[in-house]
């Protein structure tokens, strides 16, 4: 009997959520000499772009408030394939946003616009880093693009693999 292949598979689009978390929604307004001039609409504009070349879809929310990003991520089950999460303050401080993750199951990849690693010492420790698939830090804006493909590229070996 011939073995099903993926392409003969029906694809449903991957569908991928983008979490910001506290002041980023200031992007591009402050502290620009640290995080740049590039404000979160016009991030957000590139990664729809990124999402119409990849075919996929891409949805982004921000907000200061950890319970209502631990409830983002809750939601994520059965409705997102990945989440790509710049979790701001809350890298260093949040139990709550790391347990969500791991509940979850759903695919994660951290985002930081700068090198964790590179600036104060607080800021090297990720409650994050050990419930995501990886970290992306110090490429700024750029790293939000980055994020969504490797997520895509996650989500699609770990379903070819099954498949196999
Ligand atoms: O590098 C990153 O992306 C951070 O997640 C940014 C967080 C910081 O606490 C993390 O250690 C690293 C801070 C986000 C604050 O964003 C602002 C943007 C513009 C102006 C002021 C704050």
């Amino acid at each position: 009997m011939a073995t099903r292949t993926n392409s003969t598979k029906t694809q449903s689009t991957l569908r991928i959520l983008v979490l910001h978390g506290p002041n980023l929604n200031l992007l591009g307004t402050r502290e620009q000499s640290l995080y740049g001039r590039t404000t979160l609409k016009t991030i957000e504009a590139q990664m729809a772009k990124l999402a119409k070349q990849e075919c996929i879809h891409v949805e982004s929310r921000q907000s200061n408030q950890e319970g209502e990003l631990v409830t983002w991520i809750q939601d994520a089950r059965d409705r997102f394939d990945a989440i790509v999460i710049n979790p701001a303050g809350y890298t260093h401080t949040s139990v709550a946003i790391r347990d969500a993750i791991a509940a979850v199951e759903v695919p994660t990849v951290e985002v930081h616009l700068t090198n964790i690693h590179a600036r104060e010492k607080f800021r090297r420790r990720s409650y994050i880093a050990a419930v995501a698939v990886g970290q992306i830090s110090g490429f700024g804006p750029a790293g939000y693009l980055l994020g969504i493909k490797a997520a895509v590229e996650h989500v699609r070996h770990a379903r070819s693999s099954a498949a196999n």
